[in-house]
């Protein structure tokens, strides 16, 4: 990841930015005990879930949607990744620009079975582009500024 002049899970400036940090899609989880690094093929061996009627809220430039959104649950990835004995609290997502959102397992577990935080790979049944924000985490019921729809994922730090 690019080194940044400050803290990714600080609260930020809600001007969405348009332009992606690097080519490149890849990102890095990091767990107690291992990481491994992803490419946005190597999602498709998931099981993925598809969620309509998602919406980009933002104070400073409106919303936009709705979209369909296609990827694999944050949880899946993470039960898929920790053997069972591992216990984790917090899972911070972070992109390349210097944006990032902690959650915590609770509020993740607590989320509507049908429409749980999702790191997208498509979107409207396309693969979302790199400028869209290839690989971006969606939570599909945040209401306010769009803090958790992270685009560019880089890392996702499990702890
Ligand atoms: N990586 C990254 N993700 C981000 C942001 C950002 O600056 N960088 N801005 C957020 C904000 S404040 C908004 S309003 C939306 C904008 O999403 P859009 O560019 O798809 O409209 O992205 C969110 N995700
Ligand atoms: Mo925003």
């Amino acid at each position: 990841m690019e080194p940044y002049d400050h803290d990714p899970l600080r609260p930020h400036r809600h001007d969405p930015n348009p332009e992606p940090p690097s080519a490149e899609a890849i990102f890095r989880v990091i767990w107690p005990g291992g990481e491994r690094i992803y490419a946005p093929a190597d999602l498709l061996s998931l099981p993925a879930v598809t969620i309509a009627d998602c919406f980009i809220v933002s104070t400073g430039h409106g919303t936009s949607g709705p979209f369909t959104f296609t990827g694999v649950p944050l949880l899946t990835l993470i039960d898929h990744l920790l053997p069972a004995p591992i216990l984790w609290n917090e899972v911070a997502v972070l992109s390349g620009d210097g944006f990032g959102v902690r959650l915590y397992r609770h509020e993740l577990l607590a989320l509507p079975s049908r429409r749980p935080a999702l790191l997208a790979y498509a979107i409207d049944d396309r693969p979302l582009t790199r400028q869209q924000g290839l690989v971006r985490l969606i939570e599909p019921n945040e209401t306010d500024d769009a803090l958790r729809q992270v685009k560019w994922i880089a890392q996702i730090r499990i702890a």
